[in-house]
């Protein structure tokens, strides 16, 4: 870790044992390290996919087969993955700062298994599935494609596609914590797919001090009062280290 990282971590430690309103905002970049694929940048699954053929609604409808194959793709090696360091030292950081949130644009819930509590999941949960002609909400099954128990029709997988709005009682619960916090950690996310990306503005509205992490810079790296370059595996245990001492 260079010297200018490691000085500017330490920079933060005022700031986050003053914090009483935190909030992580995270993105495919904190599970990579776990062995998941992100969706753009080097190595993303939107370099060899198209996302509008494969995550979106229209496709969905068009051809649920072919996007129950990207996902059942995606369940199967999620499923093999596990939390890594960063996770963890979030959920350790939540140990003492009891009163911050997650808000997750994964799909992956490694942050429940890690350990982290209060988490706003913004595109939903890849092991459940939605039944969008009657409603029916529940756990994916063997089947693929699954069938919906109530109207025997194609479920879609319970993420939010593109073309999809967000679910409403957690969009409008994470522009809340992102209005009041004092300090938001950005982590592993491009910030390209809106509305999630707006949130950091919302903080930045409220004078919350934004720090980014990330392996490359982002739309919003001008905006951020840190940007930390680095991998989230690598700075998360050092950031958290900063309450130990
Ligand atoms: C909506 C499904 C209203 C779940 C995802 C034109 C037509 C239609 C829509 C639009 C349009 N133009 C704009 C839109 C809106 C669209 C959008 O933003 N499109 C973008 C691409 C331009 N948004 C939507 O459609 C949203 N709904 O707006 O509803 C509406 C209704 C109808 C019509 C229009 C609008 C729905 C958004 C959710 C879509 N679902 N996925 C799944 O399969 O996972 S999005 C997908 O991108 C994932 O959910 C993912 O979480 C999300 C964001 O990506 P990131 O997490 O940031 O990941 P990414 O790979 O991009 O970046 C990784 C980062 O990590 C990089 O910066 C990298 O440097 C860094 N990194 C890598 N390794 C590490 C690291 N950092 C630290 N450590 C490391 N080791």
């Amino acid at each position: 870790m260079s010297r200018n990282l490691i000085d500017s971590i330490k920079l933060l430690k005022s700031i986050l044992s003053k914090s009483e309103h935190l909030v992580f905002l995270t993105g495919a970049g904190i599970s990579k390290e776990s062995g998941i694929p992100t969706f753009r940048g080097y190595e993303g699954l939107w370099k060899t996919y198209d996302p509008m053929k494969l995550a979106s609604v229209s496709a969905f409808i068009e051809n649920p087969s072919l996007v129950w194959e990207f996902y059942a793709y995606r369940q199967k090696l999620i499923g093999e993955c596990h939390p890594n360091g960063a996770h963890i030292a979030i959920s350790n950081i939540q140990q003492q700062k009891r009163n911050s949130w997650v808000l997750t644009q994964n799909v992956d819930n490694l942050h429940e298994r890690a350990g982290s509590k209060n988490i706003i999941k913004l595109h939903g949960n890849i092991f459940k599935v939605y039944c969008i002609h009657c409603g029916y909400y529940g756990n994916m099954d063997r089947n693929v494609p699954p069938l919906c128990p109530n109207c025997n029709n194609v479920l879609k997988p319970g993420v939010v596609l593109f073309e999809e709005t967000l679910p409403q009682k957690e969009w409008t619960k994470a522009i809340e914590l992102s209005s009041s916090c004092d300090l938001m950690l950005i982590i592993g996310t491009s910030l390209n797919v809106s509305p999630a990306n707006t949130l950091p503005l919302y903080a930045k509205d409220n004078n919350a001090i934004v720090v980014e992490i990330n392996t490359e810079t982002t739309e919003l790296t001008k905006l951020m009062d840190f940007s930390l370059q680095g991998t989230a595996s690598e700075i998360l245990p050092k950031i958290m280290g900063l309450l130990e001492n």
